[in-house]
């Protein structure tokens, strides 16, 4: 049978991936964490929904955003309402351009391993151990991955003045100009 010759190479590619993966993830992780949480309170954190001074609806299409460029005053909080109004996932992501560079490896692994389709997600593969009971399950307060006709909501605080991007790391989004730009007086 054809698929008895092939599994051994696909697994055995699989596997390739995987290590050029999480080499490169090691890489950049090692990089982000040498300035580690100096970027972190530049980036700002998860606001709490008692302080929102202000609701931004975000909506997403294939390949970009809706609005394009938000302005806010340092020290708001705001609360992000993210509709997918595409056909394809998409993903809202708070950050500095290096940050999405890094994550867009992390995503290429999810397209790799099954777990990330172009218009759906496998909330089973996601789940999966990927060892020391890491998953690639999407939980960082800064981003929602979302399915075409989803929703969800991002609670952000701006706690200092600067430039950050808001990016979808769904392979190839990105490159395709799946980014706009949050400027923080
Ligand atoms: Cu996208």
């Amino acid at each position: 049978m054809l698929t008895k010759n092939f599994r051994p190479k696909v697994v055995a590619s699989i596997m390739a991936a995987i290590l050029i993966a999480s080499l490169s993830i090691a890489s950049h992780a090692a990089g982000t964490h040498g300035g580690g949480h100096g970027t972190m309170s530049t980036v700002g954190e998860q606001g709490k929904s008692e302080e929102v001074s202000r609701t931004i609806e975000i909506e997403m299409f294939d390949n970009y955003y809706e609005p394009e460029v938000i302005q806010l005053k340092a020290g708001e909080t705001v609360r992000f309402v993210v509709k997918n109004q595409g056909q394809l996932v998409h993903e809202f992501n708070i950050g500095t351009p290096d940050m999405h560079t890094a994550h867009q490896e992390e995503m290429m692994m999810m397209v790799q391993h099954g777990a990330l389709m172009p218009d759906h997600i496998n909330h089973e593969k996601m789940a999966m151990d990927m060892g020391g009971g890491k998953t690639m399950e999407h939980n960082d307060p800064n981003s929602v991955l979302l399915e075409p006709g989803k929703s969800a909501e991002v609670i952000w605080r701006f706690a200092k003045a600067g430039e950050l991007e808001f990016a979808c790391n769904v392979p190839g989004h990105y490159d395709a100009g799946m980014v706009g730009m949050i400027q923080t007086n």
